[in-house]
């Protein structure tokens, strides 16, 4: 322990504590804008400068420890004055038109220029102009880039995915697509990890609220909306609601007030994805033989465009269930259109999603199997239909909860964990059981595989067969296992891996709380919600039941296939 003394207050802290840290441990905040804990401590921003009594330099106090007898001033006259000017220099070259820009009210350059009161631009210099084809799902704004490196580190370090680099030198210096590549050639996976890690407005989602008002506008359109399973543990956080007041059922309720005319549940499809992926795999143990294993979980659309450009020798590993978005759409198009006697050209499929790459996945030419079109037209993220919701002047603290549409808004517990990392595990196995012994398991009896862990394993056993599973999140970890499995230093039948750290409930989509990882305390929300559902098994969900006895007839029969499934090579 060292002992330093903070704006005239004793402080003890660890050797190896910043200066940032021992300041936060007494309650004694600093300003930071690029800082990042254990992913960006470089300093960039220089906004968390201190005074050192003997040190004529300020330092950064995010790259600076502590020391025994340290006299530290946060807030000192020469402190204020220099982080001050740092921020102006840094809104020098920042395009400032905050009234349009997608994080304003929610970002960090604009609230600390605010706190620190700077009302003139002193120092304003030319926007750098870059082209961006902004039909790509991800959209990058050089004019608000402010050069932090969050994106960088957490692409490179996080994603293992290295899609961001520096450009240019001297004043001209941003952050570009790396190897002098446009964003659609690069290998980014959509992932939207830099996006939630931007503390500006630099990055954003291709915007498609303006399509969905359309739909709903156009009188001979029947809008139907579905909602995955990790928007319900996040959609209430950008709108300042409760956790406990932002409930499914009230987003069903907002939406309803919008004008969208049936809303179900993207958990209904992710217990039919639980249905044909059980099913495929039990076939592939059967005939384990003439199978490569481990079958690769295929839901997550960040993972599968990792994995067609990272290993494409592998891609034939994924299981050819569709994602549970997928399932819906092209269920919607099909039974649902003809439940209500209308042409399947006349639905709009939309989805509420806490994902970017669930836009591209929608767009892919192999997702029109119902041939009316995409089966899912319009993909909008949480943070789109919370702007939604706020165009309409809604106030969803103010409407009671109201009922999800019938029949593909009943989902199962196991469908609602699908949202955190090692849920579509967990709901798997728990089928896969029953449909193996005929008995249900303990709802809870493979919660092993819960966790924020990054790689986490553990062996089942159903019916006297050992089952080797293995649960990744974070595609640096996805590499990693990868890597191991290629090597043979693992072996495994069957892994799910989501690209973003925490499954969906992380997603690239999701609202963004500067700073802080939501993925965990969002997680445990599903969790709460399965713990307390009455129906805890896909294969006991009676809408599931319905569409097979009714339309599909089984798993893995003839037109399950047509509609379910899919190569994955488009
Ligand atoms: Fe996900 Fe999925 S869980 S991919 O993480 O399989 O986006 O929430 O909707 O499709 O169900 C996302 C979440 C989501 C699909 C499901
Ligand atoms: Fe990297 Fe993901 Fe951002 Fe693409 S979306 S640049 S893979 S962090």
């Amino acid at each position: 322990m060292v002992n330093v003394t903070i704006n005239g207050t004793p402080v003890q802290a660890g050797e190896d504590t910043t200066i940032l840290e021992a300041a936060a441990s007494a309650g004694i905040h600093i300003p930071t804008l690029c800082y990042l804990k254990g992913l960006n401590e470089i300093g960039a921003c220089r906004v968390c400068l201190v005074e050192i009594e003997g040190i004529e330099k300020l330092v950064t106090a995010c790259g600076n420890k502590v020391a025994e007898g340290m006299v530290i001033s946060t807030n000192s006259p020469r402190v204020r004055e220099a982080r001050r000017t740092n921020v102006e220099l840094i809104l020098s070259q920042h395009d400032c038109y905050c009234a349009s820009c997608a994080r304003s009210g929610n970002c960090n350059l604009q609230s600390l220029s605010n706190d620190l009161g700077i009302l003139d631009l002193p120092y304003r210099r030319e926007m750098p102009v870059s082209e961006w084809n902004k039909s790509f799902p991800l959209i990058r704004d050089f004019s608000k880039c402010i050069k932090c490196m969050r994106c960088v580190q957490v692409c490179d370090k996080i994603q293992d995915m290295n899609i961001w680099d520096i450009a240019n030198t001297g004043s001209r210096t941003t952050v570009d697509v790396s190897q002098n590549r446009k964003m659609e050639e690069s290998d980014c996976t959509l992932c939207g990890q830099c996006i939630t890690h931007c503390p500006v407005g630099a990055l954003r989602e291709r915007d498609d609220t303006d399509k969905a008002f359309a739909a709903l506008a156009d009188p001979d359109t029947i809008t139907v909306v579905q909602i995955a399973p990790a928007v319900r543990a996040a959609w209430g956080e950008s709108l300042g609601l409760p956790r406990e007041q932002a409930t499914a059922k009230r987003l069903v309720a907002a939406l309803r007030k919008i004008g969208f005319r049936y809303i179900f549940d993207t958990t209904f499809s992710a217990d039919l994805t639980i249905m044909e992926e059980g099913s495929e795999f039990l076939a592939k143990l059967r005939n384990r033989e003439n199978e490569t294993f481990p079958m690769f979980t295929s839901c997550c659309p960040g993972w599968v465009r990792f994995l067609k450009s990272q290993y494409p020798d592998m891609v034939r590993q994924l299981s050819t269930a569709k994602s549970p978005q997928q399932m819906f759409g092209a269920i919607t198009k099909s039974y649902y259109a003809k439940l209500l006697d209308v042409e399947p050209e006349r639905i709009c499929s939309i989805s509420v999603m806490p994902c970017l790459a669930k836009k591209q996945e929608a767009a892919l030419p192999t997702m029109d199997t119902a041939g009316a079109g995409p089966d899912v037209d319009i993909v909008l993220t949480t943070r789109e239909i919370d702007r939604m919701i706020r165009a309409e002047d809604i106030h969803p603290g103010e409407l009671p909860e109201e009922e999800f549409d019938q029949p593909l808004g009943v989902g199962s517990g196991a469908g609602v964990i699908f949202g955190a990392t090692g849920g579509v595990m967990e709901a798997a196995l728990r089928s896969a059981y029953y449909l193996v012994t005929g008995k249900n398991p303990e709802p809870d009896a493979f919660g092993n595989v819960r966790g924020m862990d990054g790689w986490k394993e553990a062996a089942i056993d159903i019916a006297g067969t050992t089952v080797r599973v293995a649960v990744a999140s974070g595609l640096g970890n996805a590499r990693r296992l990868v890597e191991a499995l290629r090597k043979g230093d693992v072996q495994y039948d069957f892994v799910e891996i989501m690209a973003c750290p925490g499954g969906c409930s992380g997603g690239g989509g999701q609202p963004i709380a500067e700073g802080e990882e939501r993925a965990g305390v969002r997680a445990e929300t599903l969790y709460g919600l399965d713990n307390i559902s009455a129906l805890r098994f896909s294969h006991e969900n009676p809408s599931i039941v319905q569409v097979y006895r009714d339309y599909l007839d089984k798993p893995l029969s003839h037109r399950a296939h047509e509609l379910l499934h899919t190569a994955h090579d488009a």
